[in-house]
């Protein structure tokens, strides 16, 4: 399926999503702070566009991405309807990058397995800086976007309201 293709699939299905009931909470990292907010910004916005009210999305900072599992847990005890957890990983010269990525992923993870909330990945794992720009606003959209759509799409779904 073509990107065009996919884009409409997705508008079509954003038709049913109604936020309107949902609490949700955005973690996000303060590393490559650029990014995040970018994510962040795009993500806030697409929840309000779902029918999210502005007092009921909650934010919690945290140092870097390997937080953003502890941060998550936090948000847990407010019991959101869903998490979304955003961190941007930039590859350097060590393997600093292999090991947080794989704690990140795999801690957040067993978090949708421990716990009844959905945490929704919103953590950008790039080669270098142009990447990460390009998936956070850039030539290949916003995937702060996206994980709100899914924050929206799994909460309803764990609700029982689609
Ligand atoms: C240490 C580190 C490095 C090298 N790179 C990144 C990165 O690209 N993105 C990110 O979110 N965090 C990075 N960190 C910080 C770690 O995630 C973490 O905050 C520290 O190791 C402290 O636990």
């Amino acid at each position: 399926m073509s990107r065009l293709e996919k884009k409409k699939n997705l508008n079509k299905n954003l038709d049913l999503l109604n936020g309107s009931s949902l609490k949700i909470c955005i973690v996000v990292s303060k590393w490559n702070s650029q990014i995040t907010e970018a994510l962040y910004k795009a993500s806030c916005s697409k929840l309000k566009n779902l029918g999210v009210k502005s007092k009921n999305i909650i934010r919690i900072n945290v140092s870097g991405s390997f937080e953003l599992i502890f941060g998550c847990k936090l948000a847990i005890k407010g019991k959101p309807d869903s998490i979304i957890a955003i961190g941007s990983l930039i590859k350097g010269e060590t393997k600093h990058f292999d090991f947080i990525s794989n704690a990140v992923t795999n801690g957040i993870k067993d978090l949708n397995i421990l716990f009844d909330i959905p945490i929704i990945f919103s953590v950008l794992t790039d080669n270098n800086m142009e990447q990460a720009i390009n998936r956070s606003g850039g030539k290949y959209g916003n995937k702060g976007e996206e994980a709100a759509i899914a924050a929206v799409e799994m909460a309803l779904l764990n609700n029982n309201k689609v």
